[in-house]
């Protein structure tokens, strides 16, 4: 969903394509010919050549939309992006992953969902206490604010408090009101494999 939101938001054409994750198969067929990591995203940057890892997806489009320059990269803005996709990839996407099931899933049971806030709670105070602005980075919309979008969004999907985290929930808000955000929760729909009323 992060690389599918900064693409339609910069407006870069790309060609979508949905992968069963269930079956590991996509409309070209097996999808671990594409990638045997075997999760999504991965996006294909040359003829057969693929890139995976969201973190590493979302500064390429950057770079390829213009919002980042090769010469940024020795400034203090390029290196605090990096941090944040780092912590986004690593603190917060992986801890909501369930431990309980086979894959990179959300949880499907209440006792998986009580240990999954329980990791992603204190890292999501981390974050509200940092967002000082509107976006992540601050005033500026970038490149991790789709990948922090998607962990509201499970937040949401999972009915996770927004109580002690008024700044995440007026970013969530904010981002929802973005028309890239409204057309790729159009087109994607609800996050997978969680099941409802737990
Ligand atoms: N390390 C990868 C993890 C990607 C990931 O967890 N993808 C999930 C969707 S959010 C997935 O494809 N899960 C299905 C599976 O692993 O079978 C990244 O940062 O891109």
């Amino acid at each position: 969903m992060a690389p599918h939101i900064l693409l339609t938001d910069i407006g870069l054409n790309f060609e979508l394509e949905k992968v069963n994750l269930d079956q590991k198969r996509w409309h070209g067929g097996d999808y671990h010919t594409i990638t045997p990591k075997s999760y999504v995203p991965a996006l294909e940057i040359a003829p057969q050549q693929y890139l995976t890892e969201c973190a590493v997806i979302l500064a390429y489009i950057a770079l390829q939309g213009g919002q980042r320059k090769a010469s940024d990269y020795a400034s203090k803005i390029y290196w605090q992006e990096q941090m944040w996709l780092n912590y986004l990839a690593t603190e917060l996407h992986k801890n909501f992953i369930s431990p309980f099931r086979p894959g990179n899933w959300l949880p499907n049971t209440a006792a998986s969902k009580a240990l999954v806030w329980q990791r992603v709670q204190p890292r999501l105070a981390y974050v509200e206490e940092r967002l000082q602005g509107s976006w992540l980075m601050g005033d500026k919309f970038s490149l991790v604010d789709p990948y922090l979008f998607v962990m509201t969004n499970w937040m949401r999907r999972l009915a996770f408090p927004f109580d002690q985290l008024p700044r995440l929930a007026a970013f969530d808000a904010r981002m929802r009101q973005r028309p890239s955000v409204q057309e790729v929760l159009r087109v994607e729909g609800q996050p997978h494999s969680v099941t409802d009323g737990e």
